[in-house]
């Protein structure tokens, strides 16, 4: 049994969790409310140093931060993360990816605009530009492709559906990306999250 921190409306944090629910592992889950702030509160802090949401915790007390690593440790030795050492460091490729070039375009716009309500014309245009140019590049792939690496599910596509999913909340409409579109629908499915 170990212990998930996370906040429900933070793709990060269920990536982790859709995980923990697909491998049927034994969890508790705390709620850490970001935008109230409890991801910097000082016991937490004491904790996790990174200060932010997912961490986890495991019975003997070690601790871990950054999800995609939460990700990686909760799936090892599962279909979830490829053995052959080529599909491995293409699962990482992506991994890596969606953590500079994904997550910080998708997901900030989409903080900024549907839960601080921000009008487009606040919000800073190159995240748009990066976010569009992130969905170019996925539909690419997955015009040819099912999945981001090999015949099926792996943690990159856990980590890269989290945000894309909920794109449309951050301005950028799925229907411009059909490809994305259905295979957003096969992580879904294979997720049992819709
Ligand atoms: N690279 C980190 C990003 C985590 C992250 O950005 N968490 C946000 C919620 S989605 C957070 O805790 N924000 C509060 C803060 O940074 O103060 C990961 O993948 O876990």
């Amino acid at each position: 049994m170990f212990t998930l921190y996370g906040d429900k409306v933070s793709g990060n944090c269920l990536k982790v969790k859709w995980v923990a629910d697909h491998l049927g592992l034994a969890y508790r889950w705390v709620d850490v409310d970001v935008v109230a702030g409890e991801a910097k509160s000082p016991d937490y802090l004491a904790r996790f140093p990174m200060g932010q949401v997912p961490a986890l915790e495991l019975a003997d007390g070690r601790r871990l931060a950054q999800s995609n690593a939460m990700m990686l440790y909760l799936a090892a030795g599962t279909t979830l993360v490829p053995a052959e050492p080529f599909a491995h460091a293409q699962m990482l490729q992506w991994l890596f990816w969606e953590q500079y070039s994904h997550e910080p375009a998708i997901a900030v716009r989409r903080f900024q605009k549907f839960y601080l309500g921000k009008p487009d014309e606040a919000i800073d245009p190159a995240l748009m530009t990066k976010g569009r140019a992130a969905l170019d590049l996925m539909e690419g792939h997955l015009s040819g492709h099912d999945w981001f690496v090999g015949d099926g599910l792996t943690c990159a596509d856990v980590a890269l559906v989290a945000y894309t999913r909920v794109a449309h909340e951050g301005g950028f409409d799925l229907v411009e990306w059909p490809a994305v579109r259905g295979w957003v629908g096969r992580v879904e499915q294979a997720l049992a999250i819709r």
